[in-house]
């Protein structure tokens, strides 16, 4: 089974945000009639490794949670929205006790809008096409973080015979014309074999982490059996341009495609693939509500007093505790700010939330193992009269507990060292509803380049960092609230409901897919 980071159920419901909406903002009711009006050729298929809803034994009972996952927050509120059929790994270990002969169950299991279709793998393709090529090979490869990728032919082995069972579940759901919605590096053969089985299928693929430079991709053994299934697809989102156009390099040097550079398509064998940008985002509303709620406020009190949390300024780092996301360049700048700033001592406290993630690969737990370490070390260093800087707080946390933490906090720090998106960053921005509070974001995130009223950091830069920590806590209140302000604006009407609607919409806009019997 996965070591998946959880989530406690239940997930809140859409809600109106207080306050006029800016005018062109996009709900789940628009994204539903955009997808229901053009739905004449059939319906929608989403398609992960990830599912959306796990059930798990606990004693005698089965329950339900959420991972931990930037790809379901994102997408989950748009299945509740367009319903249709989602397929995933059943990674759960009650999830085959509740599902139908199919391998079905609806979902969400309190309120059923859509069917969950799970597909089995058995614990050695998981190490294999999981653990083995998604996590030790695409993942480094693609996020260029100076980790090592692993090429393990028994590892690519899994990954082709896991894309395929993918392919025949797919095929099985799908009526005819349908539309499918790939997700991510862990199914980047899907494409191409289902266009062979299934030529009638419209397919669309967004890719959720960075596209690499073309001289960092062409290392993998396996890169043309790679860019010829993604450039099966119809439609290839990436959350940035810059990403495009790594891959449209990453292509043109690979394989013989002709380019067309103004509309940004590929055409390989006959076939045409968009490959567009489409920055994905939160339910920035839904996530606005509930930071009002009344169970939030009581979290907020329950933290503080369970974790000490007070002091003049409270910072909050939020991750899966991943080797990309740059925790422990984090905690060395607020080292250093304490040491550039002795001031700061007894008056910032530091807090690093999260969940441990894919314990099973050496360097994740190499990782964790230098967290530890360096919080042990910063806390001996600058603690004093029993307080110490730092607060580790590796738990899984609830969504109530998370917005909590972000209301929480005087600034939030967000410091990976190469990032496709980032959603905490939109989540903090969404859940601060008092319209206070800054953001220390990596340049190296998709984020940065919709948040410039961010204060802006190179990870690398340790100095630097804890220079801008230090001018992001200290910045006066009307022009910190400014900022903010603008960081709003941005995050609600750039909501997740605009990023299903652009994404589909340009796929939905296609001409149905020429089937020749
Ligand atoms: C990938 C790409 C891209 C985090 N820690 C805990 C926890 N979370 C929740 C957050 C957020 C989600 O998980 C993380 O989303 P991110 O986008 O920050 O990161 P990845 O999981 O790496 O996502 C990323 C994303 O896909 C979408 O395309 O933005 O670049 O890497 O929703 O709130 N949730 C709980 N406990 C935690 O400790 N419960």
């Amino acid at each position: 089974m996965h070591d998946l980071a959880l989530l406690p159920s239940p997930s809140p419901t859409a809600a109106t945000p207080p306050g006029p909406l800016p005018v062109d903002v996009w709900t789940a009711e628009r994204v539903r009639d955009l997808v229901s009006h053009r739905r004449g050729r059939g319906s929608l298929l989403v398609v992960s490794n990830r599912e959306p809803y796990v059930h798990q034994h606990h004693g005698d009972v089965i329950r339900w949670m959420r991972p931990a996952s930037g790809l379901v927050t994102a997408v989950e509120p748009i299945m509740r929205a367009v319903g249709g059929t989602w397929v995933a790994h059943g990674s759960g270990s009650a999830d085959r006790k509740v599902v139908d002969p199919y391998g079905r169950v609806m979902v969400p299991p309190d309120d059923p809008r859509y069917a969950l279709r799970r597909v089995w793998l058995t614990e050695e393709e998981e190490r294999g096409y999981y653990y083995g090529f998604a996590n030790e090979t695409l993942w480094p490869l693609c996020h260029v973080v100076y980790v090592r990728p692993t090429f393990r032919s028994r590892d690519w082995a899994h990954y082709q015979s896991v894309n395929a069972h993918f392919c025949r579940a797919v095929a099985e759901e799908a009526p005819l014309k349908a539309t499918v919605w790939v997700h991510d590096y862990h199914l980047a053969l899907l494409p191409a074999m289902l266009k062979a089985a299934r030529p009638d299928l419209t397919v669309a693929h967004f890719w959720h982490i960075p596209w690499p430079s073309s001289e960092v991709f062409r290392i993998c053994p396996w890169r043309r059996e790679i860019l010829e299934g993604l450039l099966a697809n119809d439609v290839l989102g990436f959350h940035i341009r810059y990403h495009c156009d790594n891959f449209l390099d990453t292509v043109s040097r690979e394989l013989e495609v002709n380019i067309d550079r103004e509309n940004s398509a590929v055409t390989y064998g006959g076939h045409t693939t968009l490959v567009r940008p489409f920055p994905i985002s939160v339910d920035a509303a839904a996530i606005e509500a509930e930071a009002h709620s009344e169970a939030v406020a009581r979290e907020m009190v329950r933290l503080r007093e369970q974790y000490g949390l007070v002091g003049d300024k409270i910072v909050v780092g939020l991750d899966r505790f991943d080797y990309t996301k740059g925790i422990p360049e984090r905690l060395m700048a607020v080292d250093r700010l304490l040491t550039l700033s002795p001031e700061w001592r007894e008056r910032l406290l530091f807090v690093q939330a999260g969940v441990p993630s894919r314990s099973r690969i050496p360097a994740y737990r190499s990782e964790w193992r230098r967290i530890e370490r360096l919080v042990r070390r910063i806390n001996q260093r600058h603690g004093r009269h029993g307080w110490a800087p730092i607060v580790l707080l590796p738990e899984q946390l609830s969504r109530t507990a998370i917005l909590a933490l972000y209301r929480i906090a005087d600034c939030l720090m967000v410091s990976s060292l190469h990032d496709g998106m980032n959603l905490v960053a939109k989540e903090y921005v969404a859940a601060r509803i008092d319209g206070d509070g800054a953001l220390v974001l990596s340049q190296f995130t998709g984020a940065a380049r919709e948040f410039p009223e961010a204060f802006l950091v190179n990870p690398y830069d340790l100095d630097g960092t804890a220079e801008r920590l230090g001018a992001a806590i200290t910045m006066p209140e009307p022009q910190r609230r400014g900022r903010m302000t603008r960081l709003r604006e941005r995050v609600l009407e750039w909501n997740i409901y605009r990023w299903a609607g652009e994404m589909l919409g340009t796929v939905l806009r296609l001409p149905d897919p020429e089937v020749i019997s």
